[in-house]
């Protein structure tokens, strides 16, 4: 799906601002999305979560629906072309009016789509309203429930009368933000209109072949210029399908980015699309971008920033990206879902590599807030498949242009070993799916939780093996001894599948400011320790290509025993201060190279 493009063709309007909001409960009410305004509506900005934006439990805690609301007009010169209204992404249920008639419905929180509003919108004012649904349950990813966990449940008598405030019980590690948390856009095009762009480079010698494909509608013929990063026209091409050639290309690496552009014309429409040439392949036990083995330095993310909660905030992706460099790493996860499309694009422009993910995360019923009692077949309960299948399609046709990307990653810790051949029998497919949608057929793989590995049928099938590990935290926590020699052990059962093995996560719980000459958890000085007992380790397997910390930075959680505002595995504090550890890394390193740090 190609991203809103303001050009010679092309309008965009940003819908961005202060929007009417209420609250609306688990049932939908009919006369919040007539064309009608809300009664008594209060303000809300967007994008960004709606949680943090007021002081005011019942707005953080919501469960069910909200409305947004707003008008809108279309300038009198833009009226004769084809008008989209196109979403960035609405947490995590959305339905779609204009002037009371509903035009769109999705389902999913972090992907973007659209609605074709030609023919549908008055002259004059126009009554946006957007209905946006938090719930979260077996059949979303991310998956939840309304059943909250409670440490003394079962130990404790029934308590006739109590009735616990219904509220979101997510089955994962992070505040269930909502809202309309991307930019909202309405977008024109010419009548015939050029639909989608894919660009597929692979690199000989030194000059890049790109095979391309242009999906249009209606009639008209179809021209490509591509130009360097000098506006030196390197290649031309015409029809909707074939190769051009860019001859001594200039590649696409880590942190030394070079952008060339797709300027593609068809009829009165044109869109320019941006690519890298670079090349990614899993040979053995290495990974490599063109050619070289990589090694990943770097972190585990979250969109996450105070006030805007999962809200897209441009400077803090700018800002996240220049201490990215500050301290010497080169890569992220978007853990738990895709990144904001402006991140994406940020990341092509910096270099900086992505494992881009699902958001397929707590899809486990034995472990997190759904675990308890007898084990669950996971795949047996959960409602997921279809809308997996979904996500995994719409995120590869959002994201396979981005030279950025070189790895897709389904799920993050989905149980894979209390009932290895229904996880066996889910992820083939998904894995299978996954490489079929994608031209570039990056490696793909799965974020494997901690587990007996041992019994694990899933993460083998996978092109590299990502591990989320907490030895010395949840695991042997406060015995860094002990830690590494489970970790050794473990490691050394991978190494034998002889596939590339990396950390997507692995981190201690640090609270800024505190102390202690002698490490314990929670200090500083713990987190260190930590990391230094983990690399130990890790530098003595040559498999072992990479290593992204949990977590870039802290990050708000469900309110619960588990968190003291929010989970603090941060190298940086959530207002981005480096805690010790940070320094750890810096000096370490700038010491790792990018290419062939095992060799
Ligand atoms: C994990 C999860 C991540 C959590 C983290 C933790 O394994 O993937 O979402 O936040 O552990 O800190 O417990």
């Amino acid at each position: 799906m190609l991203y809103p493009q303001l050009n010679t063709s092309r309008t965009v309007i940003q819908l961005s601002g202060i929007w009417d909001f209420a609250l609306c409960g688990e049932e939908l009410c009919a006369e919040m999305t007539s064309d009608r305004p809300l009664t008594n509506p209060m303000t809300m900005a967007v994008p960004a979560s709606y949680n943090d934006q007021k002081a005011c439990e019942t707005i953080r805690d919501h469960y069910g629906f909200v409305v947004y609301q707003r008008l809108f007009c279309i300038p009198a010169p833009l009226k004769k072309e084809r008008l989209v209204l196109r979403f960035g992404a609405v947490t995590h249920h959305a339905k779609v009016y204009v002037n009371g008639t509903l035009v769109c419905e999705h389902k999913g929180g972090f992907l973007p789509f659209e609605a074709e509003l030609t023919g549908k919108v008055k002259d004059g004012e126009n009554r946006l309203t957007v209905a946006v649904d938090n719930r979260i349950d077996y059949s979303t990813l991310p998956v939840g429930s309304e059943k909250g966990g409670n440490m003394l449940t079962g130990l404790i008598p029934e308590l006739p009368g109590v009735t616990p405030k219904k509220q979101n019980y997510p089955n994962f590690d992070f505040f269930n933000y909502s809202g309309i948390i991307r930019p909202v856009f309405l977008y024109t095009t010419p009548k015939d209109y050029i639909k989608d762009i894919t660009l597929v480079p692979t690199t000989e010698n030194g000059s890049a072949t790109v095979s391309y494909q242009i999906d249009t509608v209606g009639e008209g013929d179809i021209h490509i210029t591509i130009r360097d990063e000098q506006n030196k026209v390197v290649a031309v091409a015409s029809g909707n399908k074939g190769q051009f050639t860019i001859e001594n290309a200039t590649l696409w690496e880590p942190l030394n980015a070079y952008l060339y552009r797709a300027q593609v014309e068809f009829g009165d429409d044109c869109y320019t699309e941006s690519f890298g040439v670079r090349s990614v392949e899993v040979r053995g036990t290495e990974f490599l971008i063109n050619g070289k083995p990589f090694y990943f330095k770097g972190f585990g993310k979250h969109e996450d920033t105070p006030f805007h909660g999962r809200g897209l905030d441009e400077a803090a992706n700018v800002l996240d990206l220049s201490l990215i460099r500050w301290i010497g790493a080169n890569s992220f996860r978007t853990s738990h879902y895709p990144y904001a499309e402006e991140m994406m694009y940020l990341c092509d422009r910096e270099g900086i590599v992505v494992i881009d993910e699902t958001p397929a995360v707590g899809v486990n019923l034995n472990f997190g807030a759904a675990a308890g009692g007898e084990p669950q077949d996971t795949y047996k309960i959960l409602k997921t498949k279809e809308h997996h299948e979904d996500v995994i399609r719409d995120m590869i046709a959002r994201d396979k242009n981005h030279p950025c990307v070189v790895m897709w990653s389904i799920a993050n810790e989905s149980d894979t070993t209390t009932f290895p051949d229904s996880a066996a029998d889910y992820y083939k497919p998904l894995y299978e799916l996954a490489h079929a949608c994608d031209g570039q057929n990056r490696p793909v793989t799965i974020v494997g939780v901690q587990n007996d590995f041992t019994k694990d049928k899933t993460l083998p099938l996978m092109d590299v093996i990502c591990l989320n590990r907490y030895y010395g935290w949840y695991v042997f926590g406060g015995d860094l001894e002990a830690a590494k020699q489970a970790l050794r052990l473990e490691l050394s059962y991978w190494e034998a599948k002889g596939k590339p093995l990396l950390f997507t996560e692995y981190g201690a719980d640090t609270v800024a400011g505190l102390h202690s000459a002698t490490p314990t958890m929670f200090t500083e000085e713990y987190q260190v320790e930590f990391y230094k007992a983990v690399h130990e380790v890790t530098d003595s397997f040559a498999f072992f290509v990479g290593e992204q910390v949990w977590n870039f930075a802290d990050f708000a959680t469900i309110q619960g025993i588990m968190r003291v505002d929010g989970n603090k595995k941060g190298l940086f504090t959530r207002d981005r201060k480096p805690k010790l550890a940070a320094h750890y890394f810096k000096h370490r390193w700038h010491q790792i190279p990018d290419f062939g740090y095992k060799q």
